[in-house]
């Protein structure tokens, strides 16, 4: 098995568990936590025949994921390279999308930005009552960038996505519940028990039939305009918004925007 930093990977009956452990940071997803995903899903179990199943979940007991790694992120969109950095994360998440075994993510608290991308790249969502949904890249100046824009809509529709989008506003489980951005909200001891069940009865359906399904039914999104958004992306994280959004989030106070 490989030697990972930010990710626990392990396999239990037949279910592979991947919890993504920075949780000082809320979980955020810096490059090398992208890196050891890539290497989870792209390499290590790609086409495992091991595994029936995937659990993916957050450490500790605040967040699933609190986004993309801001404190990080800075230096690089300063290179002006925002939309090669948008681009690798949607194809990361590409392969999770894609894999061959349903991976379902089990979000026990905070999905916010890359968090929610990453809720929304799996294939079934179960949340903790705990959990809180949103997509606040707006309050910093930027736009999501890890499939946020075209996933939203396939899942809860233009209206609700929009809204989520351009408000930046979070929303409890229930209400990610209520518009079908998860599959099941309950309380957070009941969840991981459903998340359970909801891949043990996966793994007693036909491998190809469940591998087919994925296939298909991904098939009828093909159209999504992924590059568009690393583009859009690329644009807002070049601009000095950006700059001023990311240090009042350092900095803890609101931000100054410019419209430049
Ligand atoms: N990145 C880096 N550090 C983070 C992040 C993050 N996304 N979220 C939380 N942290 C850190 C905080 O800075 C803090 O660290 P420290 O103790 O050193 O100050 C620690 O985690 C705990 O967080 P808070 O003290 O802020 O905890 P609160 O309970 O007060 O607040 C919140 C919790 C509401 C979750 C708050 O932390 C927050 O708003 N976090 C940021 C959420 C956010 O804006 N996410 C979107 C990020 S942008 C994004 O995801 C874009 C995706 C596409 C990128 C494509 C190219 C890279």
């Amino acid at each position: 098995m490989s030697n990972y930093q930010n990710v626990i990977v392990a396999v239990e009956a037949g279910i592979l568990h991947v919890t993504i452990n920075r949780p000082k940071a809320l979980n955020a997803l810096n490059q090398q936590t992208m890196r050891e995903l890539e290497q989870v899903f792209g390499k290590e179990y790609k086409d495992s025949k091991e595994i029936t199943g995937v659990l993916i979940t957050g450490s500790g007991d605040r967040a699933f994921v609190a986004g993309a790694d801001i404190k990080e992120f800075i230096g690089v969109a300063a290179e002006g390279s925002g939309r090669e950095m948008s681009e690798m994360g949607q194809n990361v998440f590409f392969l999770i999308e894609r894999f061959h075994v349903p991976v379902l993510a089990l979000i026990n608290g905070f999905a916010l930005g890359g968090g929610c991308e990453l809720a929304l790249a799996c294939h079934l969502r179960v949340a903790a009552d705990t959990a809180k949904f949103g997509q606040p890249e707006v309050n910093l100046g930027i736009i999501p960038g890890y499939g946020g824009t075209q996933r939203l809509n396939q899942v809860v529709g233009k209206g609700k996505a929009i809204e989520l989008t351009l408000t930046g506003n979070m929303i409890d489980a229930q209400e990610a519940h209520r518009i079908g951005l998860v599959n099941y909200a309950l309380p957070a001891a009941e969840a991981k028990a459903k998340a359970m069940e909801l891949l043990s009865t996966i793994a007693t359906k036909g491998p190809i039939a469940v591998r087919e399904s994925i296939s298909a039914i991904n098939a009828y999104y093909a159209g999504s305009d992924f590059a568009a958004e690393a583009e859009a992306f690329g644009i807002a994280s070049g601009a000095e918004d950006f700059a001023e959004g990311a240090a009042a989030f350092v900095e803890k106070r609101k931000a100054n925007f410019k419209g430049k």
